[in-house]
């Protein structure tokens, strides 16, 4: 170990650690801009200098190593001016446009502002001009307010595999885009927004769809059906000042009645429905040894997307049920919309999701099996929130009340669809029970629970052993993918959730969102799970008279044509 003081305070950390680890052993903060725990170190901001006092040299904490001896100030005169400078420098170059940017409140540069005590920017120069890239369904970019940390450059490289963004060398002019510069929506971005989750700044935000639904809600001859996502109740709560994994159901569904929808209903259900099919599906394959086998799940769009880019030989082997968003859509249109004496273009349908690629979902020609765009809106975590902030519901402080019956039942394993490895627990507590006639023993599957990369483990069903695998982040399914590819994994189910620790750390939900505030997300959904009565998908009673009433079995003729899709080579 190496033993070192910071601000006369002394310290061991291991060797090849960093000043700034040693420091946040001591709890001493230093600021910092550019880094980020998940990424490599880039140490190109210099926010986060310090002065080795024998020396008088300022290091970079995040990227200089400790040494034996080393006594460090944290905040000297010459650190806190070159901090100053170093941000006034960033503040020069970047648009005078607070006051309405969407991160203002979140933004880290105007955190820094605050905190660094900058109240003049003694430099003034010109501003680089660049396009603003808004066309996708998903995400928008603005280089003008870029700040070049290169976060979301490490982590579209690093995490999610895709390399859709990098820095194009022209000195003043440097910025981050695409290949070829190209619109973002052209490349292979798979839109899970994971780099606008550690954009610092308003450069990476989602495209906005709030004006749109706002209309919907006015207009008198809209009936607007909202769906909420699974994760969403475990992280609506944040934006107003709630701990990470406060269960707000009970909140959200009284929040959104206020904003005037005329429905409110569950994502959830809608995920109960997809394990309906998709199981049935995986008891096909299981049986008919041609079969494509592994089945891979295809609820996240993110990961649907990658696939086609980089896996299409793997596209037979996703399951052709849509998302539990997707299914819900056309059924409110049509199953929905009967009860009412409606047509489907009555009904103007929202859903509210963790997510930036799901906006992207909605758009795919496919999904219009209503005989209209099956989807209208989706808003994510953060524009919900604005909307009630909006709206000047006080949110932490609502009553709790129920979703609206038909579409809004939610059993504990459509919940835990919004964490790594729910979709596959909540799969086997009905395929086992399918296959084997008999009451599942242990429900809670710990071994794909957590944030490990890639899980696995194998199940016995009656005399038959399936073998399961999860993966979140594109990278880490890119690596379990690879290996199938190769015939060295052989699998019989996979899980696939483009974001890291799935939906609870998707692109659109609140920022910040570091793992630990993940994990804090997944076990408010594991909370719900354990608490509900209901935790298996098959025995969720919405979804029993719903075929019932309504599309006769699993995999049955309709069955296909609402719940089922295929998928672009
Ligand atoms: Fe998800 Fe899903 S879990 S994909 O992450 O299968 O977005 O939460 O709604 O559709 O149910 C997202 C979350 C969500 C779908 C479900
Ligand atoms: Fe990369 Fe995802 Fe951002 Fe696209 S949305 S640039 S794939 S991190
Ligand atoms: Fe969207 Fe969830 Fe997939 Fe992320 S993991 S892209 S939030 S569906």
């Amino acid at each position: 170990t190496i033993t070192l003081t910071i601000d006369g305070q002394q310290v061991e950390v291991e060797q090849g650690s960093t000043i700034l680890d040693a420091a946040k052993k001591l709890e001493i903060d230093i600021p910092t801009l550019c880094y980020h725990p998940d990424l490599s170190l880039f140490g190109s901001c210099r926010v986060c200098v310090v002065e080795n006092a024998k020396t008088g040299d300022l290091l970079a904490s995040c990227v200089a190593p400790v040494a034996d001896g080393m006594e460090i100030k944290s905040h000297s005169t010459k650190v806190r001016r070159a901090r100053r400078t170093n941000v006034e420098l960033l503040l020069a170059n970047h648009p005078n446009e607070c006051l309405t940017c969407e991160r203002s409140g979140t933004c880290e540069l105007q955190g820094l502002t605050e905190k660094l005590g900058i109240n003049e920017i003694r430099f003034e120069g010109e501003q680089t001009k660049h396009p603003i890239d808004e066309f996708g369904p998903s995400i928008k970019r603005d280089p003008n307010k870029c700040i070049l940390c290169g976060r979301c450059v490490r982590t579209c490289e690093e995490i999610q595999g895709v390399s859709a963004l990098d820095f194009t060398q022209r000195g003043f002019d440097s910025v981050v885009t695409t290949a070829f510069d190209l619109p973002q929506a052209e490349i292979n971005c798979a839109n899970c927004g994971q780099c606008v989750t550690v954009c610092p700044v308003g450069a990476l935000t989602e495209v906005s769809e709030v004006d749109k639904v706002w209309q919907a809600l006015e207009d008198e001859n809209q009936h607007v059906v909202v769906q909420t996502a699974p994760s969403i109740q475990a992280t609506m709560g944040e934006p107003f000042g709630m701990e990470p994994g406060t269960v707000v159901t009970g909140k959200l569904a009284t929040a959104l009645n206020q904003l005037g929808f005329d429905r409110v209903f569950s994502t959830d259900f809608a995920a109960d429905l997809t394990i309906m099919e998709e199981g049935s599906e995986l008891l096909a394959r299981l049986e008919d040894k041609e079969s494509n086998t592994p089945q891979i799940t295809s609820c996240c769009p993110g990961w649907v997307k990658f696939c086609e880019h980089n896996y299409p030989e793997l596209l037979d082997n996703l399951s052709t049920a849509k998302s539990p968003m997707s299914m819900f859509s056309p059924l409110a249109k049509t199953y929905y919309a009967e009860t009412k004496d409606l047509e489907a273009e009555d009904i103007y349908t929202v859903s509210i999701m963790p997510c930036t690629a799901k906006k992207f979902e909605k758009e795919r020609g496919e999904l219009q099996d209503s005989g209209t765009q099956d989807t209208d809106a989706v808003l994510t975590t953060r524009e919900l929130a604005r909307m009630i902030k909006e709206a000047g519901i006080k949110f932490a402080e609502l009553e709790d009340t129920e979703y609206d019956r038909m579409m809004g039942e939610a059993t504990g394993a459509g919940t835990i669809f919004g964490t790594t490895g729910g979709v596959m627990e909540a799969a086997l507590r009905t395929v086992y029970e399918k296959l084997t006639d008999e009451e599942l023993p242990r429900l809670d599957l710990d071994e794909v629970r957590g944030l490990k990369g890639v899980k696995e483990t194998a199940v016995e069903i009656g005399n038959d052993t399936v073998k399961v695998a999860v993966a979140h982040g594109l990278g880490n399914a890119a690596d379990l993918l690879d290996q199938v590819k190769a015939g060295e994994a052989n699998y019989d189910f996979i899980e696939v959730m483009a974001c890291p620790a799935g939906c609870v750390g998707g692109g659109g939900q609140p920022y910040p969102a570091s793992k630990e505030i993940k994990a804090k997300r997944g076990q408010g959904l594991y909370n719900i799970d354990q608490s509900d009565k209901i935790r298996k998908s098959h025995e969720n009673p919405e979804i029993k008279k719903l075929y019932e009433d309504f599309l006769g079995a699993p995999l049955s003729e309709k069955a296909h044509h609402l719940l089922h899709t295929n998928y672009q080579k």
